[in-house]
């Protein structure tokens, strides 16, 4: 495959089945869902930066027949301009540019199942001979999971002309039943990998290019779950106490270990997370910064507890990788203790919320820990 050569996946599926998540998930960049859509506008295109593959999110298969065949003319308007075009020369014109098809199902819409295959077939089936995959959306259960790809099956028997090639669940976006206990992310990489298998082209993709975009898509997967639990943590500690004997954060650190733990699927042990979550890093990382804001109030309190559950979830990704990647093993309880001790301590976060509190103390009161975190995470970035 080419260097820039992408594949374009068409993804498909009702309103409301996750496609979007889906897309953003894989993406690798912070995209926008739903912004700057115009009124006429069907498709929405987005590259990875992590896999060689271009998405174009659908609006309108509600199963309008209208509006099916507005989105499909725009698809084709699309794809015919692709490069890929020239490749693809002997190819029936209709054929042109859409490499495979993701239908996306909910794992929720059981009885739907063969109506929703038949509705997406029937609008795409110009596209006969590409490959599809069933991604079944949501699989938060994997006792339904394992209900609903074998469901799936059943119905795409009954559905001629579709190149099935996989059922694979997909959790696109962390999955939050409360601040301890969390549905991590998964499928996404099968899914990518697979998608890249059913080309000759991709299959070039040498293994070390490949397992390193298994590695970004971990790392950005674990990144989006660290940046939600920042801010929910910033939310909690907006509290008046003094901040360091807070154990109010200690179920959301718990959770936020675990579910970067099985990003990585890293197999640990509940010691592990106790040993790491209960370190006295994250105290002492605490009081250093809460000496740099006399009197510190509820933002600044906010602001502390975001930083330590980011610079606590970052750590745990630096082990995590190691660990991944075979350097350490899960059950060296203290030296993986140790290396988050010292990630956590190190994390330029500290000192950048440090100076922001010397130079801002007195203008905070009218801000919310969020922002204030936001604009911290900025600074430290230009660093
Ligand atoms: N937690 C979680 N929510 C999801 C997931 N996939 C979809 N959703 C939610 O389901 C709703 C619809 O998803 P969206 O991607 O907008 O669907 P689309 O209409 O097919 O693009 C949104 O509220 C999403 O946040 C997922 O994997 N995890
Ligand atoms: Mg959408």
């Amino acid at each position: 495959m080419a260097e820039n050569q992408k594949l374009n996946v068409l993804v498909i599926g009702s309103s409301g089945a996750g496609k979007s998540t889906l897309i953003k998930a894989i993406s690798g960049v912070e995209v926008l869902t739903g912004i700057g859509e115009g009124v006429t506008k069907k498709i929405d295109v987005y590259e990875s930066t992590i896999w060689p593959i271009r998405c174009i999110d659908t609006k309108g298969f509600e199963y309008n027949i209208f509006e099916q065949w507005k989105t499909i003319k725009q698809i084709k308007k699309y794809t015919k301009e692709q490069v890929n075009k020239s490749k693809k020369e002997n190819v029936a014109d209709e054929e042109i540019g859409i490499d495979v098809i993701w239908y996306c199902i909910e794992g929720t819409s059981g009885r739907t199942f063969e109506h929703n295959i038949k509705l997406m077939n029937k609008a795409t089936n110009q596209w006969k001979k590409i490959p599809v995959f069933a991604v079944i959306t949501k699989s938060y259960s994997d006792v339904d999971t394992r209900n609903n790809i074998e469901a799936i099956k059943q119905a795409f028997e009954k559905v001629k002309d579709i190149n099935l090639v996989n059922i694979i669940p997909v959790v696109a976006e962390e999955y939050v039943i409360n601040e301890e206990v969390k549905v991590e992310p998964k499928g996404i990489e099968d899914l990518c990998v697979k998608t890249l298998d059913c080309f000759e082209e991709a299959k070039d993709i040498n293994k070390e290019n490949r397992d390193r975009m298994i590695l970004n898509q971990k790392r950005f997967t674990a990144n989006e779950v660290i940046a939600g639990a920042t801010a929910s943590a910033g939310a909690i500690g907006a509290v008046p106490i003094p901040f360091p004997d807070a154990t109010f954060l200690i179920p959301l650190e718990t959770g936020l270990t675990k579910i970067i733990f099985k990003i990585y699927g890293v197999d640990y042990s509940l010691e592990l997370v106790n040993s790491i979550v209960g370190s006295t890093a994250l105290t002492i990382v605490a009081k250093t910064i809460l000496k740099a804001i006399p009197g510190a109030g509820a933002v600044a309190n906010g602001v502390v507890a975001g930083a330590i559950v980011l610079a606590l979830g970052e750590a745990v990704v630096v082990v995590s990788e190691l660990i991944y990647n075979g350097k350490i093993d899960v059950s060296q309880v203290n030296e993986i203790v140790d290396i988050v001790s010292n990630n956590i301590k190190e994390n330029p976060i500290v000192s950048a919320t440090i100076n922001y509190f010397e130079k801002n103390a007195n203008k905070m009161n009218n801000k919310k820990s969020k922002e204030v975190l936001e604009e911290i995470k900025r600074t430290r970035n230009k660093k």
